[in-house]
């Protein structure tokens, strides 16, 4: 097989509308911002790929605007001419030539897993080792920042049979409000529903050792980074008295982030996110760190659109075990799309194509509508 080389790398930013505001302890979002990479090969093959954040800068240490920028002047040059077909050469060379980045990287090792699968015929899961199952359970997140509104849009998830795990978006308000609302909800959802929460490191030691308890002793499933990344005694601290487990999200930037939280014992779940390990086959180092460790695993996402939450999905229904489901919802967060087929929700599940690449193509004229100029 003579080898395709990568000859051009483009990216776009696209702004799409919410279906609500989403009220996250750090930012409301109105509307979520993809940052779209469109890798065109030699052979005429074409990757696609998605670096998406929340919040412009208020999540993580790239925004939709750096992302580009950062591909565009120093990652995109560096991979011109490589092997297409060369995916470890691919990113060990964007890891000589830039230190984290792991969003924008993430995109770009996307693309090149969707550009190779179309070439060979395969789905990405197939490159990644094949799959173990054909779907993943999906959570909602309820952060519309009401209380009843949160519960009639759980009833109305259980109605259509898309979602039966929900996670309340916390943090924001007084401790003891926020504990009330979520209590609330595990009250009308009974054992109808798992109900988990995410307080994006917003509560300090002495808030979170009594919330963690009354959450636990109230039904709640799983706690999701109560406090900040940077307090990594208290995390340990809190992982050891914690009635309800403990799950790192923002406490895992990297894969040597994974592993030091195994060493200190900081965390009995842990959040996966192509994003914030550098793509696809990133994300599953830190996986099989977690399950080395006996670290059960989620599914997590960054609200990306289809494209980021396929190339999520194809890495995670490789996995032996994913204990607390995924997150993967992001589509349904939005009101339009930009892929003319996209991903199918049934029966609480996402169902991962068999087709080749990622299993999505491009609809130009919405992307061309989208698209911010
Ligand atoms: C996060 O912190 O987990 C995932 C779902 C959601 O609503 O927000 C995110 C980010
Ligand atoms: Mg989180």
């Amino acid at each position: 097989m003579t080898h395709a080389v990568i000859e051009r790398i483009e990216t776009l930013i696209v702004d799409l509308p919410t279906i609500r505001p989403h009220k996250l302890a750090m930012h409301t979002m109105q509307s979520q911002t993809l940052v779209i990479i469109r890798v065109r090969c030699s052979d005429g093959v074409e990757g696609i790929g998605e670096s998406t954040t929340i919040g412009g800068l208020a999540y993580g240490y790239e925004s939709p605007e750096s992302i580009k920028q950062n591909i565009d002047t120093h990652l995109a040059p560096a991979l011109i001419g490589l092997d297409a077909g060369n995916i470890n050469a691919a990113m060990l060379k964007l890891d000589k030539i830039a230190k984290g980045n792991t969003f924008a990287k993430s995109g770009l090792e996307t693309a090149l897993l969707d550009a190779h699968g179309k070439r060979l015929g395969l789905p990405v899961s197939e490159l990644l080792g094949g799959r173990v199952r054909d779907s993943l359970e999906v959570a909602w997140t309820l952060a519309s920042g009401d209380t009843a509104r949160d519960i009639a849009e759980a009833e109305q998830m259980l109605e259509l049979r898309r979602h039966r795990i929900f996670k309340l978006k916390i943090g924001a308000n007084p401790v003891d409000t926020d504990l009330a609302h979520v209590i609330a909800i595990k009250k009308a959802l009974g054992n109808r529903a798992s109900v988990r929460v995410d307080v994006n490191q917003y509560w300090n030691v002495s808030q979170a050792v009594r919330a963690c308890r009354v959450l636990g002793d109230n039904g709640i499933d799983l706690i999701e980074q109560p406090i900040s990344r940077n307090n990594r005694a208290g995390q340990v601290h809190l992982n050891q008295i914690s009635t309800a487990p403990l799950m790192a999200d923002e406490s895992i930037e990297c894969v040597e982030d994974a592993l030091n939280l195994v060493i200190d014992g900081a965390a009995s779940v842990f959040a996966l996110k192509i994003a914030k390990n550098g793509g696809p086959r990133a994300v599953l180092r830190t996986a099989q760190i977690a399950e080395a460790a006996g670290i059960a695993l989620y599914g997590g996402t960054m609200l990306e659109g289809s494209v980021g939450t396929l190339a999520s999905a194809h890495a995670f229904i490789t996995l032996n075990e994913l204990t607390w489901g995924t997150e993967l919802f992001g589509p349904l967060l939005l009101t339009e799309e930009i892929v003319t087929e996209p991903p199918v929700y049934r029966d609480f599940h996402l169902h991962v194509p068999r087709t080749p690449g990622l299993g999505l193509t491009l609809d130009e004229a919405r992307l061309a509508h989208f698209v911010r100029r």
